[in-house]
């Protein structure tokens, strides 16, 4: 897995006269299960989240009020996103570190995961991470 899997992922819309309903479904419009769901709320205004990569997890981030953005780094490269927009996701796959900031005032961020929370599955340890994702590289 690397950056280059990582992507933007626009959700379905129905709109009408009462507002916008987005869905997402597994399987469907993410390549995965979904086991879990989690958000992150009332973050203080110059906070820093993340600051670790999965082993085998997928996760697809979603800014459901304000935004913020996500650097995205596979250990040869970054790439960063900013999500401001409920019916866009972004799909985050295993082996590639995340750092979020600039979050805006109010702002949610919903994660959909591909399993259960185990800390296992983390890496927090970016030299760690690095050392694992190139000698993993083919
Ligand atoms: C990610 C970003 C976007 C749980 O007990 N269950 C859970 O499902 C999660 C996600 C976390 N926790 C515990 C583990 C820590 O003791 O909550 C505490 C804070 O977790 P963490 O420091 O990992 O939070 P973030 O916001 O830095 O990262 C989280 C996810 O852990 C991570 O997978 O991609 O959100």
């Amino acid at each position: 897995m690397a950056i280059q899997d990582c992507r933007l992922i626009e959700l379905p819309q129905v709109h009408d006269q009462r507002g916008n309903l987005t869905f997402v479904e597994g399987g469907r419009h993410v390549p995965f299960d979904i086991q879990r769901a989690y958000y992150l709320y009332d973050v203080p205004a110059g906070s820093h989240r993340g600051g670790h990569a999965h082993r085998g997890l997928y996760q697809l981030l979603i800014a459901m009020s304000g935004s913020f953005d996500i650097t995205l780094d596979d250990g040869f490269e970054n790439k960063k996103f900013h999500l401001a927009r409920p019916h866009y996701g972004l799909l985050i796959t295993p082996m590639v570190w995340r750092e979020m900031d600039n979050f805006s005032g109010g702002s949610v961020c919903m994660v959909l995961a591909s399993a259960h929370y185990d800390e296992a599955d983390y890496y927090r340890d970016y030299d760690q991470f690095c050392a694992a994702a190139r000698a993993a590289a083919p």
